[in-house]
């Protein structure tokens, strides 16, 4: 009886998961990226896989919880030391399908990391701090200013510690608190910490990536849809962690430009 209900309880447990992600009941936002597809795939192929396995393993468990039950017949436990070539099989099949998933899956990791940015892609810097974004356009001249430590001074709102009377490349540069891009263009990004370890995490661009203090991580994307995006900082940073975060504002180019520019006139 016990043997039986917990066979049932394990059977359960499988239908409900599975139930959960084949309906898709808590689901990742629609993409809105050119290279989300590509991470859509990888992670269905991943779920499918290790679901066949999960559901394999289940549905075993149940029938052997139940087959071998207590009968009432007095029968003793058969202790088992393991087997060797059964630990061996499943461990060399356990790498082959981890490793192999992971180099199916390493290219598009590479196409946004690794591989440069398509000519005339937009830099924009993103810096993160306790407990705050902000980002940093570079203006006409496509330069960012140099930013100097002693300087920054966030109560005179030098978020980033330039210096606009000395550095030329520093004058035209402009500082939001707001993500700004516009639609259907190549964006090269350009993460930077201010103090610890950030992680830079919008769903519906499918990308998650730290920013790392001392390092300028490059990496670059598209958006495809215009709209309003969660930008929320993913790696525990401190005891204001939850309240990091800001917004991804895609927008068409001709308000993109407006916006820009009224940034501009407001520095
Ligand atoms: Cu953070």
């Amino acid at each position: 009886m016990v043997a039986l209900a917990l066979a049932l309880v394990v059977a359960a447990i499988t239908v409900v998961c599975v139930v959960l992600f084949w309906t898709h009941a808590w689901w990742f936002p629609p993409d809105i990226s050119t290279h989300g597809p590509a991470i859509d795939h990888q992670f269905m192929l991943t779920l499918v896989v290790t679901g066949i396995i999960f559901v394999l393993a289940q549905v075993s468990l149940a029938y052997l919880v139940w087959r071998n039950r207590d009968r009432g017949e007095g029968r003793k436990a058969v202790y088992s030391h393991g087997n060797n070539r059964l630990e061996a099989t499943w461990t060399i099949a356990a790498f082959v399908l981890f490793v192999g998933l992971t180099f199916m899956g390493y290219h598009i990791w590479a196409g946004i990391h690794f591989v440069g940015a398509a000519p005339g892609a937009m830099p924009v810097e993103v810096w993160g701090q306790q407990f705050a974004w902000y980002f940093r356009y570079p203006g006409p001249d496509g330069r960012f200013g140099p930013t100097h430590v002693e300087k920054v001074d966030d109560a005179m709102a030098n978020y980033l510690g330039l210096d606009r009377d000395h550095d030329p490349d520093s004058k035209d540069d402009i500082v939001t608190s707001t993500l700004a891009i516009p639609v259907n263009r190549e964006i090269q990004i350009f993460l930077r910490s201010k103090d610890v370890t950030h992680s830079f995490f919008v769903r519906e661009l499918r990308i998650k990536q730290d920013l790392v203090p001392g390092m300028v991580i490059p990496i670059h994307f598209m958006a495809t849809k215009t709209g309003r995006y969660e930008i929320a900082c993913a790696e525990l940073c401190g005891l204001g962690h939850y309240r990091m975060r800001a917004f991804l504002q895609v927008m068409t180019q001709e308000d993109f430009d407006k916006w820009l520019a009224n940034m501009a006139a407001a520095q």
